[in-house]
């Protein structure tokens, strides 16, 4: 069952006006969708009205009224790409790092994303809960709505379940929206060394349980030189269409794989990471409508010095979204709006493409129509900010005046 499933009782949430805001709708056709002096109505879970505050229909401006006196207003944020739930950390490697070990080499030797699956199973499942709630509501505070969980520090049948279900149980005790995605080919668990075509066997097969049990939205792969081949991503791909699952890719992050053109023909939703994209890759995700989900934390904390081409992907109107790709081991990120900044300055994106990034580019990623927008009929999941305009949270970084959040029409606590 999904949390919209959950929350959707008729009159949960009463009728209400907000006014006098400065609204970023996001809708297409103008700069920001902006309107200078704007008033939203919610009613129940949905958005009612949007529009000029001078042009609110009298009968609407009768009901539960906030004045927001001139503050921002954008739609709740949305995190298209994180490994929230994981048992441990990585702080040594981080010092390992430092003193001159790379990424591949620690996991090559068994470090990386193997210590955390060690660490990630020897957690209890209420630890596991507990470790990703207090992470989801830091993003929470900076007006994060929609996220979305991936396992992959499981990688055994009960383990990545166990991930997948405190994923489910974020949106279930938090006022949160969560959209799990299957990442059993992450990396190959130690028991399978050596044989990676067999573990792909297995976890082809747990899908179809994942799926029964309604652990999953999508499927991902990692598709690397230290992850998996592109045949047997293709394998992953296969299976998760059997079962009618969308599938995503952590494509050409470290090399050039070709994953982004398979992906992009099983029809992906996204492409993640991307430093190393084709243009070939381009064309293929072009043609398929496929996001191009961008990771500034990660490129900034590998030290990565291959940008993903921005222009080229600009130029082919590939869809891009920002994601804080939140893990213990390349991404210890905990703020979307840092990912903002960090999209302008190392990855040169506009001000007005980074917040497309983290609003209605990132609800495509996850194949969400009924959000990242301000417009009536949509999901009233959005966020008010002690600014003006939102180029302003793009501009500072360490800092994210969240004022309030609203999600599915009622203010957070
Ligand atoms: N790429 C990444 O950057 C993360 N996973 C992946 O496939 C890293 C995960 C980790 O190091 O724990
Ligand atoms: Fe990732």
């Amino acid at each position: 069952m999904t949390a919209d499933a959950s929350r959707a009782t008729p009159g949960a949430a009463p009728s209400r006006v907000w006014r006098h805001a400065r609204l970023a709708t996001f809708q297409a056709g103008t700069p920001w969708g902006w309107i200078e002096d704007g008033a939203l109505v919610t009613s129940a879970e949905r958005i009612t009205w949007v529009g000029p505050d001078r042009e609110l229909p009298a009968a609407l401006a009768a009901a539960d009224e906030t004045d927001l006196h001139g503050a921002l207003v954008t739609p709740g944020l949305v995190d298209a790409h994180t490994h929230l739930v994981y048992g441990g950390d990585r702080a040594a490697e981080f010092e390992q790092r430092l003193q001159g070990a790379t990424y591949e080499e620690i996991a090559r030797a068994g470090g990386g994303i193997r210590s955390t699956v060690a660490a990630t199973r020897a957690a209890s499942d209420e630890a596991l809960f507990a470790a990703a709630a207090q992470r989801a509501r830091v993003l929470m505070a900076e007006g994060v709505t929609t996220l979305e969980v991936k396992s992959g520090y499981g990688l055994a049948e009960d383990h990545e379940a166990r991930c997948l279900a405190a994923a489910r149980r974020l949106a279930h005790e938090l006022p949160l929206e969560v959209r799990t995605t299957s990442l059993a080919a992450h990396a190959l668990p130690p028991e399978f060394t050596g044989r990676p075509d067999e573990y792909i066997d297995a976890a082809c097969g747990w899908l179809a349980g994942q799926h029964a049990a309604g652990l999953v939205d999508a499927v991902d792969a990692f598709c690397d030189t230290i992850g998996f081949t592109p045949a047997q991503t293709q394998r992953i791909f296969a299976a998760a269409r059997q079962l009618g699952l969308p599938v995503k890719l952590h494509a050409e992050q470290l090399s050039d794989q070709g994953g982004a053109a398979l992906a992009a023909r099983h029809g992906a939703l996204s492409c993640d990471h991307l430093e190393h994209l084709s243009p070939d890759g381009i064309t293929a995700m072009a043609a398929a409508g496929t996001v191009a989900v961008l990771l500034p934390g990660a490129y900034y904390y590998l030290r990565e010095t291959r940008l993903p081409p921005v222009a080229a992907l600009r130029e082919a109107g590939v869809p891009m979204a920002i994601a804080t790709d939140h893990n213990p081991g390349s991404s210890p990120a905990l703020s979307l709006v840092l990912m903002l900044n960090m999209a302008c300055t190392l990855f040169r994106l506009t001000p007005e493409e980074a917040w497309r990034g983290v609003t209605v580019h990132a609800a495509r990623a996850l194949g969400l129509s009924d959000r990242g927008r301000l417009a009536a009929g949509l999901r009233a999941d959005f966020a008010v900010w002690d600014a003006t305009h939102p180029r302003e949270l793009a501009y500072r970084f360490g800092h994210a005046p969240c004022r309030q959040v609203v999600f599915g029409g009622m203010p957070r606590a």
